[in-house]
């Protein structure tokens, strides 16, 4: 019909300056002659917005017609990177407002270098929603991405005497104009008090429960577009105190109680917590998730109920999806709602429940799995506690009438009673849910044989993989534009919303005149990546060397130390004099540690002092750079990807669920050093072995060899190199004669090394040689590259929210235009 908005596409040169000096003017009462950098990025921004809402009501408008199935998405973490670039691209109109904002004497990458990026993740997974949210978007898949908003997010890195020092992350200072506060949309969410179990009339109990507190949850939507089309909402719930009636009366004259009480409730969205793969049993981080989880499903069962529809159907149309265990108190509260406000009968309200939930694994780990202690919960969600315990009776009983043994029972219980009583999520998830999934092929079969083994023996359609993938439009055409616009002079645009397209480059691979192409634009990546890395660290590296890039959360189990040890022994080769097949090097590193993960931040510091003796040794400083790039994000890894040679994937097998960053790196060229862990697995089958290097043992032989019984000691005494490196840590030539410093490392390395450094460095070590005997052979490695690249179509998430859609969600998706 005529009411229906017009396109937010293509605009004009003359719309964009008209709607940019607009919002400067009367959006922000800004002149060109006060207006700051800031005023220019905000005013830029609140244009977009608009047409980015524009699409996003085209798109609601479609979904309502077709009265299609959602999805809701439900993630503690998100990681959207800067939306300004992105939103233009997808407008399609980054030219055009370049040459607007030349016409005003203003330059657009100045602008965009203002955005300060919303931290609201730790790492993979958090980055793995926003990428998942893109492509929802772009697919037309009817979504909304629900989650916190935290006031600080992932803190700031810096580097005090090579230490990592943690900075609050203040991402809303200067106002945030991506967000639209909703305050009509808000609702209460209680905890804690007690519960009172009554019969009714008709002799039906009546559960009510008591609270102690409540507080409300606020919503800020934030507009999410997709390639060329619809745009659909990243919900985001902030919380703030209630001023009850009865709150007041009660507190007549006590003033600051009423308002301690008020910011003890505003504290729930304060800040993210900062560990990931690492449990802190933190209370205010329960109240977190099930604060977020609260509000959420209320929301969506109010946009249900608007819809005029009955709740038992309320599964047909909404499909939810729980982003690891962090909102799996979603079982129990979507029961609460159905059996204790809604009077629907359990068995029924089970059935709704389980066939709402799919729930997504994202790691391994035994210190990640979410486990809540039954006195925690229970004092903080009692009627949550209490649900918990009837899903767990029903299902265990279940498990008797199939003959389950008591051992089997027991391992499969929600309840861990192994010492202090405690909540396994995992199980909550897995019971509650239709549908369970890996994020790659060999950490879903390890899923099935490991962690969820028996579930996956009671319920084996139940499990189900979906390999991760990344926004290729943010990590390609965005982040690379030479290499981007390359692609499209040769092949057209049709990769931008199908990457498998990219395999039309394959008569290039061994064209010398488009791999001297190719070259160029990694070279002045590389430049580019320079000149940043120079004015952050004062460290200035050599474009023309091997550009060799370890970025990611600092873990023991992805081995940073390991790459140290490289390092250290091309350093002492070269002090040797036996470095003469080395090519000349410039390692990075980047990447946050969790601030009470001692080890993680001594890894830092090991870093920063390798890099201090290399950088300052005019014996090896022409041949090797190190440096550790400060504070990590989906800002920095935008010039990151672009400018790399080599990718480092050396986490120890069966650790890395899937890893995304490795495809990031090869769909910009990167060729990988890895081992056969999580998605590298699949990387190296579709960019095929040759063009991949391979080390270190596969996840049997890591368990063989723990089951063995694992000496490193051994291995150091066996290997006169590894003892020479080894030995060097603690030389005290690294620390200024401290031979302390970094013995708890060479400590953990010699008596346990659980992620067997030792065992596979011989490996590692003949595999690094092989890069360097190949970055020797330019040609080759062009070659290499190209190949990597054209074969990454795979890893789009448009094709991994394709697979949610057929196997998990069952939606068919509306696209508009
Ligand atoms: C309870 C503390 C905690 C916090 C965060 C435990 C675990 C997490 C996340 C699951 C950590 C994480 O980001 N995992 C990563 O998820 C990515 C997306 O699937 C994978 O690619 C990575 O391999 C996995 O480590």
């Amino acid at each position: 019909t005529s009411s229906k908005p017009g396109s937010g596409l293509d605009l004009s040169k003359e719309e964009i300056k008209k709607s940019f000096l607009e919002k400067l003017f009367y959006g922000l009462g800004r002149i060109p002659t006060v207006a700051t950098d800031n005023d220019y990025y905000s005013a830029l921004a609140l244009a977009v917005r608009d047409w980015v809402f524009r699409q996003y009501v085209r798109s609601l408008e479609e979904y309502a017609e077709q009265d299609s199935r959602g999805v809701a998405y439900l993630s503690a973490e998100y990681l959207p990177g800067p939306h300004l670039g992105n939103n233009l691209l997808n407008l399609s109109i980054t030219k055009t407002t370049r040459e607007a904002l030349a016409d005003l004497d203003l330059d657009l990458d100045k602008i965009l270098e203002q955005e300060v990026e919303p931290g609201l993740g730790n790492g993979g997974l958090g980055r793995l929603a926003s990428c998942y949210l893109d492509s929802m978007a772009t697919l037309g898949v009817p979504s909304i991405g629900y989650g916190i908003r935290y006031e600080f997010g992932i803190f700031n890195q810096t580097l005090k005497d090579g230490w990592q020092a943690e900075v609050t992350d203040k991402w809303l200072h200067y106002g945030n104009p991506w967000e639209v506060v909703r305050p009509e949309i808000a609702f209460e969410v209680k905890f804690g008090g007690y519960t009172e179990h009554k019969y009714d009339s008709n002799n039906k109990l009546q559960v009510n429960w008591i609270p102690d507190s409540e507080i409300r949850g606020t919503a800020y939507d934030t507009p999410i577009l997709g390639y060329r089309s619809n745009g659909i909402i990243m919900r985001l719930w902030s919380a703030e105190a209630i001023e009850s009636f009865d709150f007041a009366a009660y507190n007549m004259g006590d003033y600051y109680r009423a308002v301690e009480k008020k910011m003890r409730s505003e504290n729930i969205t304060k800040v993210l917590y900062p560990n990931d793969e690492n449990l802190s049993g933190k209370e205010l981080r329960l109240k977190q998730q099930y604060f977020f989880v609260s509000c959420s499903l209320q929301d969506i069962i109010r946009l249900h109920l608007l819809q005029g529809r009955e709740l038992e159907n309320f599964h047909e149309k909404f499909n939810i999806q729980l982003n690891d265990t962090h909102p799996s108190i979603a079982v129990a509260e979507l029961m609460r709602i159905l059996v204790d406000i809604h009077q629907m009968e359990w068995d029924e309200a089970w059935h709704v429940t389980r066939h709402t939930f799919a729930y997504t694994n994202h790691t391994l780990l035994p210190e990640a799995l979410e486990k809540w202690s039954v006195n925690l919960l229970g004092r903080l969600l009692p009627r949550h506690l209490e649900i918990i315990y009837e899903i767990n009776s029903r299902f265990l009983n279940e498990l008797r009438k199939q003959n389950f043994s008591t051992e089997q029972i027991s391992r499969m219980s929600l309840i861990d009673d192994r010492g202090e009583p405690s909540i396994r999520m995992a199980h909550l998830a897995t019971v509650g849910s239709h549908k369970v999934n890996g994020v790659s092929a060999l950490h879903s079969r390890l899923l099935k044989s490991m962690v969820l083994q028996d579930f996956a023996e009671l319920w084996p359609e139940k499990f189900t993989n979906v390999t991760n993938g990344v926004a290729h439009r943010r990590f390609l055409a965005l982040s690379n534009p030479g290499l981007a616009d390359l692609i499209t002079r040769k092949i057209g645009k049709e990769w931008l919303t199908d990457l498998s397209a990219l395999r039309n480059l394959e008569k290039f691979a061994d064209d010398k005149s488009f791999q001297e192409e190719w070259r160029n634009i990694k070279f002045k990546n590389k430049e580019r990546l320079t000149a940043l890395i120079e004015e952050r660290t004062g460290v200035k590296l050599d474009p023309s060397m091997l550009f060799d890039i370890h970025v990611k959360r600092i873990h023991e189990y992805k081995r940073q130390h390991l790459k140290v040890l490289h390092i250290l022994s091309l350093y002492l080769r070269l002090k040797n004099g036996k470095g003469k097949d080395i090519s000349p090097t410039s390692f990075i590193f980047g990447g946050k540690a969790a601030p009470g993960y001692f080890m993680a931040k001594r890894i830092i510091k090991l870093i920063t002092a390798v890099a201090d003796l290399i950088n300052n040794d005019p014996e090896v400083n022409k041949k090797l750079k190190v440096v550790f790039l400060p504070n990590f994000s989906v800002k920095l890894a935008q010039q990151v990807y672009p400018a790399a040679d080599l990718s480092e994937q050396i986490s120890m097998a069966g650790k890395e669920a899937s890893g995304t960053g490795n495809m990031k790196f090869s769909l910009n060229g990167a060729l990988t050093i890895g081992t056969l862990d999580g998605a590298n697995v699949e990387i190296r089958e579709e960019v095929g072995e040759k063009n991949f290097f391979l080390f270190g043992l596969t996840t049997e032989e890591v368990q063989e060899t723990k089951k063995a019984g694992y000496h490193p000691y051994r291995i150091y005494e066996q290997n006169n190199d590894l003892r020479e490196v080894m030995d060097f840590l603690i030389s005290g030539k690294l620390s200024k004669g401290d031979k302390e410093l970094f013995r708890p490392i060479y400590d953990n390395l010699l008596q346990q090394d659980p992620y067997l450094l030792l065992k596979d460095y011989q490996s590692y070590i003949e595999a690094m040689d092989e890069v360097h005997k190949t970055w020797k052979d330019q040609n080759e490695w062009a070659k290499r590259s190209i190949l990597n690249v054209i074969n990454m179509g795979k890893f789009s998430s448009d094709r991994s929210i394709s697979d949610y859609c057929e196997d998990i969600w069952k939606v068919e998706t509306v696209k508009v235009v």
